[in-house]
């Protein structure tokens, strides 16, 4: 299934604003950056926008994150930050992601992790 160039309503399970944070990029501990950012989850990919305008607007995403063979883990240590919890990707990428409401981040934190259960093991 290759990379979505932008965003597609039919493929998406769920898509609305969260913080994130890069914290590993091709094999390199970044600074530690919040921003907020727009995230489309489909079957396979995590898709971060700048923000709801330029995903409605059919840009290209920020950053793809493949979700096949990736983790995903709660990860109270990593943040000073409430409700946090990290993507890794088979090809290094490290995420974390955030969220001020508990149970919002949940939905988030249980829709991406059926998402990469549902996906062959790599
Ligand atoms: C970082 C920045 C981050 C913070 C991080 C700091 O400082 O304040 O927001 O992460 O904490 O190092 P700087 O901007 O100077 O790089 P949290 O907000 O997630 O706590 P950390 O080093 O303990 O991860």
């Amino acid at each position: 299934q290759p990379p979505p160039t932008c965003l597609d309503d039919s493929v998406t399970l769920k898509q609305g604003v969260m913080n994130r944070s890069k914290l590993i990029e091709g094999g390199k501990r970044l600074r530690k950056n919040w921003s907020n950012c727009y995230l489309a989850v489909t079957h396979y990919y995590l898709l971060f926008f700048k923000d709801m305008k330029s995903a409605q607007s059919g840009s290209k995403p920020e950053i793809i994150i493949d979700l096949t063979g990736a983790m995903i883990s709660w990860s109270p240590e990593k943040s000073s930050r409430k409700n946090c919890f990290q993507v890794s990707t088979v090809a290094g990428q490290q995420v974390l992601l955030q969220e001020e409401c508990a149970l919002t981040c949940k939905e988030w934190f249980d829709l991406i992790k059926n998402a990469i259960h549902r996906l062959p093991m790599v």
